[in-house]
C-alpha cells in the first residue's frame, strides 16, 4: 500500500472543523483537523497528510513560538492566533475608541511576549481630545503611534516598514478599518472583507475567522474579526503587573512583594499615581483589569484549571 503523502503547512485561516492551509510552495489547500482534540488557530504550523481520497488532514500542531490567548465565557483560555511577534492595536475616531480596551490588548500582547504598536486609522477624521491625550501617554511610555488612512492611502509605507520582519495581528473594534488596512498592506489582501459585508455577516451570526496574509513590505499580517469585549487570559497575564509595563517598572519599590497596588500600605505604584509619575487613566485601567482578572479567576469552579497551559 502506498504511504500517505506527508508535509508541513501554515494555517492561514481556521473555522472550527475547517482550516485553510498554505504549503511551502504557497499552494492554498482546504483541510480538516484530524481528531477532536486538535485546537488549530490561524498562524499555526501543522503536520499534514493527504489521504487516499486526496483529502488533506492536519494531524498535529507544531510547537508555537507564541500564542495570543483570550478568556472565553467560562473564563477558560482559548488561543486566538499563534506564532506571531507583534500586536498592532488599531483605533479610529469612529467607532469611538475605548482606552480601557486598548490597554487590555497592549497588556495581553506584553504578557504573550509580543511587541506592540498603535495604528490610528481614518486619519482623515479627527480624534477627540481625550483620545489624543491617551495616545500621548502611550507614546510617552514608548509605543509607536502610526497615523494612517486606509482610504486615502496616507501613512501606509511607513507602517509597512514597521510591520516588515514581523508576523503581526491587527486587533481592534469592528469598524476601525482593519480589513481595509489589510487590503492596502497585504500583497494578497484583495479578498479581505470590509465594511457592510462584514456587518451583514455578523448579523447572520456567521463566524468571521482570522486570516493571515503576506505584507507588502515583508512579514505577515493577520486580520482578526473585531472582538466586542476582549478579555485577556488569566493564564497568560502576568499576575503581578497584569502586563502594565510601568507597573512592572515601579512595583519593585512596593513594600510587599505580592502587592496588588490597590490600598496596600507602602505601595510604590499608588505613590507614583499620586505624584503624577504614572498616568491616573492608566492606573484606572489597571484597576479595572485587576477586577476583571479576579472575576475571571472566581468564575472557575474550584479544582478546575484553565487550559491555557496545556501545551
Ligand atoms: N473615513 C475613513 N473610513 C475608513 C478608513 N478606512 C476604513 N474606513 C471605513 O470604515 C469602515 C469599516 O472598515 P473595515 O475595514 O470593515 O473595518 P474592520 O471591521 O476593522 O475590519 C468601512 O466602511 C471603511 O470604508 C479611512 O481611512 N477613513
Ligand atoms: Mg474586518
Ligand atoms: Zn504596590
Amino acid at each position: 500500500m502506498q504511504s500517505p503523502e506527508r508535509f508541513d503547512a501554515d494555517v492561514i485561516a481556521a473555522y472550527g472543523r475547517h482550516v485553510l492551509l498554505r504549503d511551502d510552495a504557497a499552494v492554498i489547500l482546504p483541510a480538516r483537523p484530524f481528531g477532536r482534540d486538535l485546537d488549530i488557530v490561524c498562524g499555526d504550523r501543522v503536520a499534514c497528510q493527504r489521504d487516499a481520497h486526496g483529502e488533506v488532514l492536519a494531524t498535529a500542531v507544531h510547537k508555537r513560538s507564541s500564542v495570543l490567548l483570550r478568556s472565553n465565557a467560562r473564563a477558560r483560555s482559548e488561543p486566538i492566533v499563534a506564532n506571531l511577534t507583534m500586536a498592532a492595536v488599531v483605533i479610529a475616531a469612529v467607532p469611538r475608541p475605548d482606552p480601557f480596551m486598548i490597554d487590555r490588548y497592549l497588556c495581553a500582547a506584553a504578557s504573550a511576549g509580543l511587541a506592540s504598536l498603535l495604528i490610528v486609522n481614518k486619519a482623515d477624521l479627527p480624534l477627540r481630545d481625550e483620545d489624543e491625550a491617551a495616545l500621548a501617554e502611550l507614546a510617552a511610555l514608548g509605543w509607536q503611534v502610526h497615523r494612517v488612512s486606509a482610504l486615502a492611502g496616507t501613512g501606509l509605507p511607513t507602517l509597512a516598514t514597521a510591520l516588515s520582519g514581523h508576523t503581526s495581528v491587527l486587533l481592534g473594534q469592528s469598524g476601525v478599518g482593519k480589513s481595509s488596512l489589510i487590503r492596502q498592506l497585504a500583497v494578497d489582501g484583495q479578498d479581505a472583507v470590509t465594511g457592510e459585508l462584514m456587518r451583514e455577516s455578523e448579523g447572520r451570526h456567521t463566524t468571521t475567522a482570522s486570516r493571515l496574509y503576506d505584507c507588502i513590505g515583508g512579514g505577515r499580517i493577520i486580520d482578526s474579526p473585531g472582538v466586542r469585549d476582549y478579555a485577556p487570559s488569566v493564564d497568560q497575564l502576568d499576575a503581578a503587573s497584569l502586563g502594565f509595563i510601568e507597573v512592572d517598572r515601579i512595583a519593585p519599590g512596593c513594600r510587599f512583594a505580592d502587592c496588588k497596588h490597590r490600598q496596600e500600605p507602602g505601595c510604590a505604584v499608588t505613590a507614583a499615581v499620586a505624584d503624577g509619575r504614572m498616568s491616573a487613566r492608566r492606573y484606572e485601567s489597571y484597576r479595572r483589569l485587576r477586577r476583571l482578572y479576579e472575576e475571571l479567576l472566581g468564575q472557575r469552579a474550584p479544582g478546575t484549571r484553565g487550559n491555557g497551559n496545556r501545551r
